[in-house]
């Protein structure tokens, strides 16, 4: 299994460097933890299991400190909170000892992970000195996972919950679980928010549960989506108004209900009025008095609800705008227990967007940030792109609410305006392919998510190095190929399906290039390009930012060019700041991307023997499928704008003669 993908980053195998495996051999060679379930003996049995594969030899676990080596695990209440954890070298009853302290079992449990890293990538524990803590409350992976096992933008199979056959439970289900955990996430919203009401009748919640046992056993609250019109689905009620009494009843009962069979669920996710969703608009009440409605019912429970900001008429006009003029207004008039669910970008997961401007416009608000681990815009299983520096470029995004310093991932975090609740979502990637992700290196964004969930300012590198070590060994080379492939893969990317942020060049699949299908979004004409956003002569979009962004999107030669197009409609001839003109950077652009993903094909294939034979084979596989893919795009947009413009390439002859 190690050599299929099916163990994810979870792979434990003999520690190649015969110098720090004597180390830890030394250092590590017993468990003691209490005896107890609960994520502390998830801890200990993942720690006994991983350290006897890592290191070859039994490492059991015991319940006091009986002879050298042992690895101690508990709990000390702490000031960083329940989630964080220490490890430190220290004396445990006058022996020494290596100590995962977790301010609570959570936090035990992220130690142990943190410890388990340190033995797969090869890291010394001489000068061990951990302290950590998670930045946002909430960690989540959001499943867009239907009832008959279907996945909404799903690329790599069927469900993994396996709806049909719970409430029966199989080995995926806790490597899912151990996934996750490993990678600090702490909840899991296991439905699609397309949401089929059925989830919350009474069968389904009865099948729910040992899974919802099992994700407790790893710090994970299940969460579920809902249908704003099940008081009608399942109830058989006449309306679903927010405001009417039999409906308010109708939610309180059922949720006393659903917290009967899952006491500890986290709470509730709502996709309404979008895209056909039922919702309160409907019967003439805001998005705030829908989301009081569940969030109240909820309450006496302990539990949330997370309410999306995704709005919009599916016209190219509106769209930048509908969400922030839906949700502006409402700011303060959200329940304590009800947070706003707010997508990166004010768009839909396109390859680049600027940050949303409602971070940063709801001070009385809880906030949290949806980012798209499934690539559904950006190459499906099929190309390779890594996307934590795309996160990392949202969580970084200075909004000045509050001051230069007020960046997206401060205000999530529930910082910047001192609220309990915040974080952020990613839409999962996974399936019931064997090796989770069909595009093995894929599995390195449902990593790369989790890490900077935990700690927004990671370096992309490390995490990406680190997943590469986890997942493929320490060999040096092999580890600066493909951390290498990762990081430079979203930019590239970007390169020849992105023209200076101009989104949605695709057909309805949401993959193959078609600048035709939707021109609306490019507005290439004879002239010129580019969409105008702007207050001076566009859809007011940049008045919505704070001062100095607005000014620097508003203004034409302040407007960063990756974003160009995506704010301003300019000429063909305009230069960038690179001095380009823009049709140029188009075709350049498009070049240069499509003959990278050569380059990186021919990287992988050089990595041929160094990596046992199925994994490298799937993957060269799909490394010729995205050059492919790379070259239709290449074609397929400067072709387009070709024609369009009628400008030659000034620095290649597209056809040979
Ligand atoms: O990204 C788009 C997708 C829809 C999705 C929707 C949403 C779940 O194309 O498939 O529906 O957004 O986020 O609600």
């Amino acid at each position: 299994p190690d050599e299929d993908g099916s163990r994810l980053w979870l792979r434990y195998p003999l520690v190649a460097d015969r110098r720090l495996l004597d180390e830890y051999r030394r250092d590590l060679r017993y468990v003691v933890a209490p005896d107890t379930d609960g994520p502390l003996g998830s801890a200990a049995g993942e720690l006994s299991r991983a350290l006897t594969s890592l290191l070859g030899r039994d490492v059991p676990i015991r319940r006091k400190v009986d002879g050298a080596g042992p690895l101690v695990l508990r709990t000390a209440a702490s000031d960083a909170g329940p989630e964080s954890y220490t490890l430190r070298r220290g004396r445990v009853d006058g022996t020494a000892a290596v100590i995962i302290t977790g301010g609570a079992d959570r936090g035990a449990l992220y130690g142990a992970f943190h410890l388990l890293r340190l033995v797969q990538t090869h890291v010394t524990l001489d000068r061990l000195d951990v302290a950590e803590r998670p930045r946002n409350p909430l960690r989540l992976a959001n499943h867009w996972d239907n009832l008959d096992g279907s996945v909404e933008r799903g690329y790599a199979g069927r469900s993994v919950f396996g709806f049909a056959e719970l409430p029966e439970l199989t080995e995926r289900h806790s490597t899912y679980a151990r996934a996750l955990a490993s990678v600090g996430l702490n909840g899991t919203v296991i439905n699609n928010v397309n949401a089929n009401a059925q989830f919350i009748a009474p069968e389904m919640l009865f099948k729910l549960q040992p899974l919802a046992a099992l994700l407790r056993g790893w710090g994970i609250s299940l969460y579920l989506s809902l249908n704003f019109a099940s008081p009608m689905i399942l109830g058989g009620l006449t309306t679903a108004d927010p405001f009417d009494a039999g409906v308010k009843d109708w939610w309180r009962t059922k949720i006393t209900e659903i917290y009967r069979a899952i006491p500890d669920l986290g709470g509730f996710l709502v996709k309404a009025d979008s895209e056909g969703q039922p919702g309160p608009i409907s019967y003439g009440r805001t998005h705030a008095d829908g989301a009081n409605l569940i969030a109240e019912a909820a309450a006496p429970h302990g539990g949330i609800v997370m309410w999306r900001a995704f709005v919009h008429d599916f016209n190219a006009l509106e769209w930048s705008n509908k969400a922030y003029e839906t949700f502006k207004p409402l700011d303060g008039k959200f329940a304590d227990n009800a947070i706003v669910q707010i997508k990166n970008g004010p768009i839909d997961f396109q390859v680049r967007e600027p940050a949303h401007p409602l971070f940063g416009a709801l001070p009385n608000t809880n906030a949290m940030m949806e980012l798209q681990v499934t690539q559904e815009y950006t190459g499906q299983s099929t190309h390779l792109c890594y996307l934590v520096p795309q996160w990392q470029e949202v969580y970084g995004f200075d909004t000045h609410a509050e001051g230069s310093g007020t960046t997206v991932a401060k205000i999530i975090s529930g910082r910047t305006y001192g609220r309990e609740l915040g974080g952020v979502a990613g839409v999962m990637n996974l399936g019931d392919d064997t090796d989770w992700t069909r595009h093995q290196l894929a599995a390195a964004n449902t990593h790369g998510y989790g890490r900077l969930a935990w700690n927004p300012g990671l370096k992309a590198r490390d995490i990406a190095e680190e997943w590469t070590r986890q997942t493929f060994g320490n060999d040096q080379r092999e580890v600066a190929v493909i951390t290498g492939l990762l990081l430079g893969s979203w930019q590239t990317y970007l390169d020849y399906t992105n023209p200076l942020g101009v989104s949605f060049l695709i057909k309805g699949d949401h993959f193959t290039p078609s600048p035709q299908t939707n021109t609306g979004w490019h507005q290439a004409d004879a002239e010129g390009t580019g969409f105008d956003r702007t207050v001076a002569t566009g859809n007011g979009f940049t008045g919505f930012y704070h001062r100095p962004v607005s000014d620097r999107f508003e203004n034409l030669s302040d407007c960063p060019d990756e974003l160009l197009l995506f704010l301003h409609h300019v000429p063909y001839g305009h230069r960038l700041k690179s001095g380009k003109t823009v049709i140029q950077h188009v075709y350049d652009s498009h070049f240069d991307g499509a003959a990278e993903v050569g380059r990186m094909r021919d990287r992988w294939r050089e990595l041929r023997g160094r990596i046992d034979a199925k994994r490298w084979a799937d993957t060269a596989e799909r490394f010729d499928r995205h050059r492919e893919q790379a070259i239709l795009w290449r074609d397929t947009i400067a072709g387009y704008y070709f024609a369009a413009s009628r400008v030659l390439d000034e620095r290649r002859s597209w056809v040979q003669v």
